[in-house]
């Protein structure tokens, strides 16, 4: 696809996320994914404003809400589809789907359920690229209900203390689950991070592809040149359910409004002569994707134990 800048490449990018995550939403009852689905509709715009500065070799590791995170880092889009029908041809041959993504040929280390799992695994990964002199960076992604976790603290406090050249992303829709970080936290994500010594950066525009893009690749530069620890706070809003297809804005733990006020500045929902222009060939690629999977064989019995030990 050839675009006439880089506003039209993030937007088809974070385009192609949503229309992804569209088809999910309209095969879901089928039940031909059966793990459940955790999806970034409304967030897509920070994974691609974070994954566009990064290199291949470059390394991402990304929580369960991955599949923005997959795409965004170039994993390809037919493994994506087949690994949520569970099919061998899928990026983990159908072994880990929706929520175990990866695709280590691009970066994409991996996702993981348990919340803020992959955390240390960055660090580690960080700690690797810092003892065999590679030039490499790190970037962690996690949501602010990771925050909570102790790994969190400890993971961040092993970077700054050796050095590290990892981005630590927070991307703060305020909600884990059902529960607001008011709830959660007796502190200011920012202002704790930075007590571990690492620098610290907020973005208040996650609807803005450009404007994560700015911010982001600011902080890989600096990490690159001097291969120590950065962190960001980058402001999003999930539209969805927590986990599935449905939205629950009746559900009573937040408003309405807010996810008004957020969707009026979203492009994804705005810019309708850059969406008729790109949507037809997504689409199509996305149509291409599904019949892949539908097409692809399922493991066999004697693979229930290949790749997994
Ligand atoms: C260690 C652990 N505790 C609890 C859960 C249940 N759980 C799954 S997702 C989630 C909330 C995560 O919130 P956040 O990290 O902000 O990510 P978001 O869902 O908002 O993208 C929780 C508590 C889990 N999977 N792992
Ligand atoms: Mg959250």
């Amino acid at each position: 696809m050839k675009f006439n800048d880089l506003y039209e490449e993030l937007f088809y990018k974070a385009l192609s996320i949503r229309l992804v995550e569209e088809k999910i939403i309209e095969l879901y009852p089928t039940d031909k994914i059966e793990s459940p689905v955790h999806l970034s509709i409304g967030q897509e715009a920070v994974a691609v404003g974070v994954c566009q500065e990064l290199r291949t070799t470059d390394l991402i590791f990304s929580n369960n809400r991955g599949h923005a995170y997959y795409l965004a880092k170039g994993g390809d889009l037919k493994e994506f589809f087949a690994e949520l029908y569970g099919k061998n041809t899928g990026c983990c041959r159908g072994k880990g789907g929706s929520m175990h993504l990866a695709a280590t040929d691009v970066g994409f280390m991996g996702a993981s359920a348990i919340v803020a799992s992959t955390i240390p695994h960055a660090v580690g990964a960080a700690l690797a690229a810092k003892k065999l002199n590679k030039n490499h960076i790190i970037t962690s992604v996690f949501g602010d209900g990771a925050v909570d976790e102790g790994v969190y603290h400890e993971a961040l406090n092993f970077a700054s203390l050796h050095k590290l050249p990892i981005i630590f992303v927070c991307e703060n829709n305020d909600l884990a689950v059902h529960s607001r970080t008011t709830e959660r936290q007796a502190f200011k994500i920012l202002d704790h991070a930075g007590n571990y010594g690492i620098p610290t950066h907020y973005c208040a525009e996650g609807y803005d592809f450009t404007e994560v893009y700015r911010v982001f690749s600011r902080l890989v530069s600096e990490v690159r040149t001097t291969r120590l620890p950065q962190y960001i706070e980058i402001k999003t809003c999930r539209y969805m359910e927590h986990v599935g297809v449905n939205e629950d804005y009746n559900a009573g733990y937040r408003s309405i409004k807010q996810i008004e006020s957020w969707k009026a500045k979203d492009p994804l929902m705005n810019q309708k002569a850059l969406i008729d222009k790109f949507k037809p060939s997504i689409l199509k690629e996305i149509e291409e994707a599904v019949m892949f999977a539908e097409d692809s064989s399922w493991p066999e019995l004697t693979d229930l134990l290949t790749d997994v030990i």
